[in-house]
């Protein structure tokens, strides 16, 4: 199996937990574009009816609106009734690191409004953060880098570094959905209270959001080698 096949397996066990009728969040990235495109081809079927679909990025909103699914938004329907979306890393406790494309203000507003979530993954991991990756930072545009240097002395003692993410040859600032910048934290030792990490970074002026998805998940789907594992909460 390649990485896309295990997360199109495990996007396709996913949408069998949507039913007609339902409002559903929209995830953003691989795994979620092959739910974006079951649920489309479903549609089309007329094997699913009536979905409201609320997309968590720009992306995703085109995706769905090419495939002919319904769209609305939270201030029109404020309850969501399931999210399903990709992650980045995994915990035995179901708490999440998602929203390496930059679209994690959107994702945590819809699937935190959702009555259930499921995520599917195939990396799971015993600490968050242990396999290196960035912690992600949105922040407003105005004076970034005195927020990033805040933000990097909140975790000093872990040994952060905390850049602008760029794209480009010219490294011009990642500009998200939102019109805000990103700021990635990498650490060389453990930040160890996730929720302690949480509360820390979100008191910081001029921090948005950051993608640590804590408490929030209640299943999770994993496609390995050896077939689908379902873990509920
Ligand atoms: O950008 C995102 O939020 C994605 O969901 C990411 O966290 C997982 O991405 P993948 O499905 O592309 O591996």
């Amino acid at each position: 199996f390649t990485q896309d096949n295990l997360k199109k397996i495990a996007a396709y066990k996913a949408v069998q937990y949507v039913e007609s009728g339902m409002v559903l969040g929209l995830g953003t990235g691989f795994t979620a574009k092959h739910v974006v495109d079951r649920i489309g081809e479903l549609l089309r079927q007329g094997k699913l009816k009536d979905i409201i679909g609320i997309p968590t990025s720009k992306k995703t909103h085109e995706h769905a609106l090419s495939l002919g699914i319904p769209l609305s938004d939270l201030n029109s329907h404020p309850v969501v009734d399931l999210a399903i979306d990709g992650a980045d890393e995994v915990n035995p406790f179901l708490n999440l690191v998602r929203g390496r494309g930059g679209c994690l203000l959107r994702e945590k507003m819809v699937e935190s409004a959702c009555k259930k979530f499921i995520v599917d993954e195939s990396k799971l991991v015993n600490c968050i953060g242990g396999s290196g990756l960035a912690m992600l930072v949105e922040v407003i545009q105005f004076c970034w880098k005195f927020t990033a240097e805040r933000l990097r002395r909140l975790f000093e003692e872990a040994g952060c570094v905390a850049k602008l993410r760029t794209f480009g040859e010219k490294e011009e600032p990642f500009v998200t959905d939102n019109g805000n910048f990103i700021v990635d934290l990498y650490f060389k030792r453990s930040i160890g209270d996730l929720k302690g990490a949480s509360n820390a970074i979100l008191q910081v002026a001029g921090v948005v959001e950051h993608r640590m998805f804590l408490d929030m998940a209640t299943t999770v789907i994993v496609a390995g080698e050896l077939g689908l594992t379902v873990k509920n909460k």
